[in-house]
């Protein structure tokens, strides 16, 4: 019985897809572009403890032009970010 809503950070499948899909779903407005508080929520589904903390560094590592958005040409980056900590837990 697979279980939708929450997939923990630290168990596995979290791949390259997931992540994605997981930031698709978060774009909360539509407009292609995610925000810090939409970034927020990402992490909050994958059960980081610290998802204000993960999303300040996101912001920090992959915001290129500092709008304080992901556009979709931050998104590359900000995938691959977010494998990095794939399976740590915090
Ligand atoms: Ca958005
Ligand atoms: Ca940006």
């Amino acid at each position: 019985m697979p279980v939708h809503g929450t997939i923990p950070i630290s168990k596995p499948p979290l791949n390259e897809k997931t992540v994605r899909e997981l930031l698709k779903k978060a774009d909360i407005n539509g407009d292609g572009n995610l925000s810090k508080k939409e970034l927020k929520k990402v992490f909050e589904e994958m059960g980081s403890n610290w998802p204000k903390h993960r999303t300040w560094l996101c912001m920090l590592n992959t915001d290129s032009d500092g709008d304080g958005e992901i556009s979709a040409s931050e998104m590359n980056k900000l995938v691959a970010y977010i494998m990095k900590w794939a399976y740590a837990k915090c």
